[in-house]
């Protein structure tokens, strides 16, 4: 059994940790524990996140929820490169890590829900419609900044890619149409090429 253990099923927001896990090559379990048949309501999981909600962590004595804090704290502690050296780009990976939780998830998870997540009886065009037109004024400052340099700090990826990243993690495995934002879409495809990234589709597409 290992120290680190990664609460949520494939299928949910705790891909973002698996990947991160992946990449830094670190051991850890993965306890596949879901909503839908009340695994989050269970009061052994409540104790770890009282938001009933995966993901969860336990690292050792440590319990953290909110899967892009999950990786900060993660990639800081494991380092590899992933979590900056200086200040000045500790800052900037709060900052778009901030940013694509606050300016970005709502509207590309409801463009996702209404689009192939829920059932297609569901499925509310309109909303889908709204979200995908809100997407594109912080789409438009994530490409402007990306067609300055490669990754979100630089020259290098780092957990500031994985967590902006990973939020996009479902809608690109169902094919979102990235192209009106010509340097994002080749940022995530250098993000999700990468080897760890292409093994943690792997394993979110086997279960
Ligand atoms: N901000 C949280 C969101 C967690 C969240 O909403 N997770 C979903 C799965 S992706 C969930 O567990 N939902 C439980 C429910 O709808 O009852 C995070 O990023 O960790």
């Amino acid at each position: 059994m290992a120290d680190l253990k990664i609460h949520g099923i494939a299928k949910s927001r705790a891909i973002r940790n698996i990947w991160l896990a992946e990449e830094l090559g670190v051991p850890y379990d993965h306890v596949k524990v879901g909503w839908v048949d009340g695994g989050t309501k269970k009061p052994e999981f409540l104790a770890i996140n009282p938001n009933a909600s995966v993901p969860a962590l336990e690292d050792g004595k440590l319990k953290l929820f909110e899967s892009l804090a999950i990786n900060l704290y993660l990639a800081k502690k494991h380092g590899k490169g992933l979590y900056p050296s200086s200040l000045e780009d500790e800052a900037r990976t709060w900052q778009w890590t901030l940013w694509v939780a606050t300016e970005v998830e709502r509207h590309i998870g409801a463009y996702g829900m209404h689009s192939w997540g829920y059932a297609p009886e569901k499925r509310d065009a309109k909303v889908a419609a709204e979200a995908r037109k809100a997407l594109d004024k912080p789409m438009a400052v994530l490409d402007q900044h990306l067609g300055k340099q490669p990754y979100l700090l630089g020259q290098s990826f780092t957990v500031a890619d994985l967590n902006i990243a990973g939020v996009f993690f479902s809608p690109y495995v169902m094919k979102f149409d990235f192209s009106p934002w010509p340097n994002v879409k080749a940022w995530i495809d250098r993000c999700f090429g990468r080897k760890a990234a292409q093994k943690t589709m792997e394993i979110r597409a086997a279960s």
